[in-house]
């Protein structure tokens, strides 16, 4: 059957996107509203501001979580609040431009490592090589909420000296051997953007253990204003509002159902399409308890019969919209690939798996009916061309 009538036949009624958030009950968020309304405390760390910062404390195993408008203003301020204003810092090219966007803003210069090919994290071994005496931080990214080799890196930034910011806009909730992923690490930065399993519409987070860079970081976001006399240094407009917080306090009531959900489907997804040849799933780490925030899957061009792009494109056509996160690699965005370390032959496996990465749709409310019928066109795709 050629793909003209595979769309007549197994063509989704409705689009479906690689994610959707699952929202609270309207009724619940209309209570919160009436009592900001009453209150008529709209932002600067109101009532549902603290409540939602104790209560990621206690969710998240932190002690200094700080609320922001979103996660990129929160990883800017974490190279300011570390001091971080000027020579290199070694990060990966496989994550969103937002990572390297906030150092430029620092007037940081990127430094790209490879990447692990089966965690698509900062290959940790290959940092030592990209560290110079311009070197000041390690800028790592938990792609897909995929914890990275926190081990070795803490390790190669004490011998080195090196502050260590990880960007775990993807790993809200992640465990790594019991323990919670932004345990490492000078800081952590969480993104609650609408497309992430918790979210805040916008929103975004910063966690450390010390209360004195807690301390800062509160400064930074809210201009640097220390009290009603006195603004201490030049700090920004960051903070989290008290609608954002509101509904934020109702997400985190259903996030572990939210990731249950995902859970379950996940694990459809790779029953379903562990043996179709040529699709790549991504290892399974038993010591790692995960958030499920996405499914990719590595297409092999050669195996499965058609490469990463043209699965994507006919995937539209069912009315299945899966994205190429993340591709291209920030290493080819013109305004960085001039860099010495964003040439190619630095960057095999980043390349690689950028040009067959594929995320599936995964979210809380996605239909088991629907994820069963994805992965049969997925299927039926691969035997169109193998006759
Ligand atoms: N670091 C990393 C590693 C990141 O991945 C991100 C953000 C950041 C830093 C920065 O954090 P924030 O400053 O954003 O907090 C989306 C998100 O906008 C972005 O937050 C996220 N990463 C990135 C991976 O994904 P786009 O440009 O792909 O989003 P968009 O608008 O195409 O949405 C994707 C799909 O989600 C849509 O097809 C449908 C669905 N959707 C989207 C929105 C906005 C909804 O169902 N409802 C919605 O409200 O970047």
């Amino acid at each position: 059957m050629n793909i003209k009538n595979l769309v007549k036949n197994y063509k989704l009624p409705h689009p479906v996107y690689v994610t959707q958030p699952t929202l609270p009950d309207l009724g619940e968020f209309k209570i919160y509203l009436e009592e900001v309304w009453e209150s008529k405390w709209l932002t600067n760390s109101g009532k549902f501001h603290q409540v939602l910062e104790n209560k990621l404390n206690s969710y998240l195993g932190s002690e200094n979580c700080s609320l922001f408008c979103n996660g990129t203003m929160a990883l800017l301020l974490a190279l300011k609040a570390l001091d971080l204003t000027e020579g290199e810092v070694i990060t990966t090219p496989f994550t969103f431009p937002a990572t390297l966007h906030v150092l430029s803003w620092n007037n940081l210069t990127p430094v790209f490592c490879d990447i692990n090919e089966k965690t698509f994290n900062i290959d940790a071994d290959q940092i030592e090589k990209h560290i110079t005496e311009k070197t000041k931080a390690i800028l790592p990214v938990h792609v897909f909420g995929y914890p990275c080799d926190v081990e070795k890196i803490s390790e190669l930034a004490e011998k080195h000296q090196l502050k260590v910011v990880y960007d775990a806009a993807h790993a809200f909730g992640v465990k790594l051997n019991n323990r919670p992923v932004t345990d490492w690490g000078d800081l952590s930065m969480l993104s609650f953007h609408a497309t992430k399993h918790f979210n805040t519409l916008e929103g975004g987070a910063l966690i450390t253990k010390s209360p004195e860079l807690k301390k800062k970081i509160d400064l930074l976001k809210n201009f640097g204003i220390a009290d009603e006399e006195n603004v201490v240094f030049p700090g920004i407009n960051g903070k989290m509002n008290e609608l954002q917080a509101a509904y934020g306090i109702l997400q985190l009531e259903m996030v572990d159902n939210e990731v249950e959900k995902r859970k379950t489907i996940t694990e459809l997804y790779r029953e379903n399409l562990k043996d179709v040849p040529g699709i790549g799933l991504s290892i399974d780490n038993p010591m790692v308890e995960h958030n499920y925030s996405s499914f990719p899957i590595l297409v092999n061009e050669k195996e499965f019969g058609e490469n990463r792009s043209t699965l994507y494109e006919e995937l539209k056509k069912f009315n299945v919209f899966s994205r190429k996160y993340f591709y291209p690699l920030c290493s080819d965005y013109p305004c960085y690939s001039h860099l010495p370390s964003a040439r190619k032959e630095n960057l095999s496996i980043a390349k690689k798996v950028s040009e067959s990465v594929l995320c599936l749709p995964l979210y809380g409310n996605l239909a088991l009916e629907i994820l069963d019928q994805i992965s049969f066109i997925i299927k039926k795709i691969y035997n169109n061309r193998h006759g």
